[in-house]
């Protein structure tokens, strides 16, 4: 029984796999740099995402909401004048890239773009599934605890950054900083920690300038 489950997931990674690259591949050409937002569920994702849109500006943004229901946080990005696009995975636990691709046939992203996808909220299946994206980010926040590296490694591991929110409530949660960071340095040694708190505006200029760096790299700015 576990072997079939184990080559079942093998099958869906290997059959999402080449229509990844082919979204990356088409992203690349138009110019649109791709950051696939992952964390757990209310850990501050889209609060994130506004801190570092308010640093980068609208014009040239968009986001891919993805949900298993509802569209709270495409209206919240909306309100915001941003151009948000939502997705639902039909109860899945993840975007996977068949789905991304068909979202993007609809809308179009604009040439010379930054797209942001938030992922589903949990630590689990949104690290196993590429969807075309240039980078990875993982938001995980305080209150959700420092242990949490050592529990859900997979997350760190598959990232190029972190963003360590709710900073603000670090005191109040017992949150132990040279734990986690350990944690994170042992899964991923490259990988930055930001430290931001939305409840304060605080620490997002250096993710958006970690964002610009990173297209930069790949010429797509
Ligand atoms: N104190 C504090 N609260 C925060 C911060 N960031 C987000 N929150 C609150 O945490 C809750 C969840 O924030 P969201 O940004 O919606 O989290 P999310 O990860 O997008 O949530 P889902 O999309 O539902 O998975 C909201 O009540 C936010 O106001 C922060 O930095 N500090
Ligand atoms: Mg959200």
């Amino acid at each position: 029984m576990a072997i079939s489950k184990i080559s079942l997931k093998a099958e869906v990674l290997d059959a999402n796999a080449p229509v990844a690259n082919e979204i990356n591949r088409y992203l690349s050409e138009r110019g649109v740099f791709c950051v696939n937002v992952i964390g757990g569920a209310g850990a501050g994702k889209t609060s994130a995402l506004i801190g570092i849109i308010k640093r980068l500006g609208l014009p040239n943004v968009h986001v891919i909401e993805g949900d298993i229901a509802g569209d709270i946080d495409t209206e919240t990005l909306r309100k915001l004048g941003v151009v948000a696009y939502q997705l639902h995975t039909n109860g899945e636990c993840h975007i996977n890239a068949p789905t991304m691709k068909e979202i993007l046939r609809e809308n179009e992203p604009k040439e010379g773009s930054i797209l942001y996808v938030e992922n589903i909220g949990n630590l689990v299946c949104p690290a196993e599934f590429v969807i075309g994206e240039h980078r990875k980010m993982l938001v995980s926040s305080a209150p959700e605890g420092s242990d949490k590296p050592y529990k859900y490694p997979h997350s760190f591991e598959v990232v190029q950054a972190v963003v360590l929110t709710k900073a603000d409530l670090a005191p109040y949660v017992k949150f132990d900083r040279a734990y986690y960071d350990k944690g994170v340095h042992a899964l991923n040694p490259t990988a930055p920690i930001f430290e931001t708190s939305a409840a304060q505006d605080t620490g997002f200029e250096a993710v958006a300038e970690w964002i610009l760096a990173e297209r930069k790299k790949l010429s797509l700015d």
